[in-house]
């Protein structure tokens, strides 16, 4: 039987679905160490990973390792010029988690505007007395404008939802999306300082990339007006925090909405001191149904990729295809 590691703890059924074709190292514990990574992938043909980073000197200490399926979409802890001069295949979970991660933009989208998070604690602490004209005045979703940086799946998604909120949309992307989209979801092509000017509500759902990191910091922010709010669930690192956080004390945007973080899960404490923000434990894709439909594609990923079960040798989401056959190197 092949060995994998699955380097986090996910559904036991899942597990259990595993361990039919696979003899199975489970860790049901802490994040690994890169150094614990190591030593359990020494004798590893596979590996789950969600969000492990996996470089270089990850895949030289595995000289078995075929594949490492990845329970998210993204894959920006993949080091993928390392996979491809070593012949391992990446694979992700795209497509299960759209809507989910869709309906959570708007949902923190939604609590920065009306500042719901804001005067929740202020009610837990015991400061309301009376109702006041002018208590947590937020702005408006319906009748906005939408900015949506990132016209992917997650994107597209996200646009179609401003259609029941009668907003105008307007995208930045690297590359134009095709014009029966852009006509379905009558979202406008601008450029990224034009979104940022015109936009009302800024949402980010691009993949992290070197070219992404800081997409917005202190100049963008600086375009945005000050009634905008600017939601990132995304990748950490595509927004400078610490910028965002000067941004927000001196209402240069009325509000953040942030579900990812650079340098996560230790955020900037500045962050914490920051009313006008909405903070989430990176949880867009927390849905029982979503999270189950993510760890199964993972599976069928790894199973498939270790030529096992009715899809062997073709798994469904292959990042680097072409190494697919090919002796590790
Ligand atoms: C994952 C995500 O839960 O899919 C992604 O890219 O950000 C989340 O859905 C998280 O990355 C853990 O793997």
């Amino acid at each position: 039987m092949q060995k994998i590691l699955v380097a986090r703890p996910i559904f036991p059924d899942v597990i259990e679905r595993l361990q039919r074709y696979f003899d199975v190292d489970w860790n049901q514990g802490d994040v690994l160490s890169a150094q614990e990574l190591k030593r359990r992938l020494a004798d590893k043909d596979g590996a789950l990973t969600a969000g492990d980073p996996i470089g270089a000197d990850v895949l030289a200490a595995a000289p078995r390792l075929r594949v490492v399926s990845n329970m998210a979409v993204g894959y920006n802890n993949f080091d993928m010029a390392a996979f491809n001069a070593a012949n391992v295949l990446g694979t992700n979970t795209p497509d299960v988690l759209n809507e989910s991660t869709a309906d959570f933009g708007w949902a923190l989208m939604m609590a920065a505007a009306r500042r719901i998070a804001e005067s929740e604690h202020w009610l837990r602490a015991g400061k309301w007395q009376k109702w006041s004209y002018d208590g947590f005045l937020g702005s408006d979703l319906h009748g906005s404008t939408l900015g949506v940086i990132g016209m992917g799946r997650i994107g597209q998604a996200l646009a179609r939802r401003a259609r029941g909120f009668n907003m105008q949309v307007l995208y930045h992307n690297r590359s134009r999306v095709a014009p029966e989209i852009e006509a379905e979801l009558n979202a406008e092509y601008v450029s990224k300082q034009d979104l940022l000017r015109r936009a009302d509500h800024v949402v980010l759902v691009l993949p992290y990339t070197k070219e992404n990191h800081h997409t917005i910091g202190t100049a963008e922010l600086a375009l945005m007006k000050p009634t905008a709010t600017l939601t990132n669930i995304a990748r950490g690192g595509i927004v400078d925090d610490a910028a965002l956080v000067e941004a927000l004390r001196a209402k240069r945007i009325a509000a953040a909405g942030l579900d990812v973080y650079e340098g996560e899960p230790n955020l900037n404490p500045d962050l914490l001191t920051v009313p006008n923000v909405v903070l989430t434990p990176h949880i867009a894709s927390a849905t029982e149904a979503t999270r189950r439909a993510m760890a199964n594609l993972a599976a069928d990923n790894l199973i498939a990729a270790l030529g096992e079960g009715p899809r062997a040798g073709q798994p469904p989401n292959p990042i680097n295809a072409e190494v697919i056959g090919r002796a590790r190197a």
